[in-house]
């Protein structure tokens, strides 16, 4: 049981979802605080049956709090973040800016809970496109030595934050009234449209986002050896990613393994029926803890390749 636990970014997309489940599962603790820009400090969440306020997060706020569970920009994530540490509290953070720091713990609970539990400083949370990705490589990793992957992701508006969606039923509803909208989480309208940028562009063409799928893969499984090439688009679907994903082993897998590995595997749910047009979707997997894999094929144009389909709610 834990004394006091401080949700920060309380009031952001990801953060209200950390709060549902932390209601949901019961999460034991005595007192929850949450923080949270100063624009939204003030702001009143019902929470678990009382109501809270939204404090402020500053430097000088975390004493006495044993667990903070961030969701905040990565500029936030750096400046505040560190003095939490310092007050002894214990750290989970979603944004991207401490994941490949060498002294921070990149976990997948499925995958890696003993870097969670090694942990001194920070425990940083993957990237929502990398994090299904790995669930799903994970078992097939084990079996049969994963080498190369090529994945493209379909990924939902609600990446990008509550704006993300606003700016995806307002364009929407512009573009059906024949009206203009000032999009403010995109750079071109996604209403009927496909983005193939996610994050900025940095080296070799790659964005920010197909670079976090490079590197965080490697962290979590331990293995700098695999190879990943990413191409990361933004689709007008409210929420849910789905991947297209190329998975090269070392030693051949046939369909009918592959399913087994990925049903055995917990927390990844196979919905693989073609014959009755069974296959994972975003309008099902919506709200839904759970990796869902579906499509599962041999490469016809390489023996040691499957390819699948893979889709989960990104919140
Ligand atoms: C996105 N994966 O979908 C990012 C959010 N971290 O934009």
């Amino acid at each position: 049981m834990f004394n006091t636990v401080a949700v920060a970014g309380a009031t952001g997309a990801v953060g209200r979802i950390i709060l549902q489940l932390l209601e949901q599962r019961r999460f034991p603790a005595q007192k929850f605080r949450l923080l949270a820009s100063a624009r939204s400090a003030g702001q009143q969440i019902d929470f678990a049956g009382s109501r809270i306020t939204v404090e402020e997060l500053t430097h000088d706020c975390f004493h006495g709090v044993d667990l903070v569970i961030a969701s905040t920009p990565d500029e936030t994530a750096a400046e505040f973040l560190p003095s939490a540490v310092r007050a002894g509290c214990r750290v989970i953070d979603e944004s991207g800016y401490w994941r490949m720091h060498p002294d921070v713990a990149l976990v997948i609970p499925e995958i890696n809970p003993q870097a969670a539990l090694s942990a001194t400083g920070i425990i940083a949370s993957p990237n929502c496109s990398t994090t299904q990705m790995v669930v799903a490589l994970k078992p097939l990793h084990d079996a049969a030595r994963v080498r190369r992957v090529v994945v493209s992701t379909y990924q939902a508006t609600s990446g990008a934050g509550l704006q993300g969606t606003a700016d995806l039923l307002a364009g929407t509803r512009a573009a059906l009234n024949s009206t203009t909208y000032d999009y403010k989480a995109f750079r071109y309208p996604i209403a009927f449209n496909a983005i193939p940028q996610i994050g900025s562009f940095k080296q070799d063409g790659y964005t920010s986002e197909e670079l976090k799928m490079i590197f965080e893969t490697r962290k979590i499984l331990g293995d700098d050896s695999i190879q990943v090439c990413p191409t990361c688009i933004r689709i007008p679907v409210s929420n849910c990613h789905s991947e297209t994903i190329n998975v090269e082993t070392e030693r051949p897998l046939s369909v009918a393994e592959a399913r087994q590995l990925f049903e055995s595997f917990p927390d990844i749910k196979v919905l693989d029926d073609p014959n009755l047009g069974q296959y994972p979707m975003p309008s099902i997997c919506d709200g839904s803890d759970d990796v869902f894999v579906g499509r599962i094929r041999r490469d016809l144009s390489h023996p040691n390749c499957i390819t699948f389909w893979c889709v989960s709610d990104n919140l």
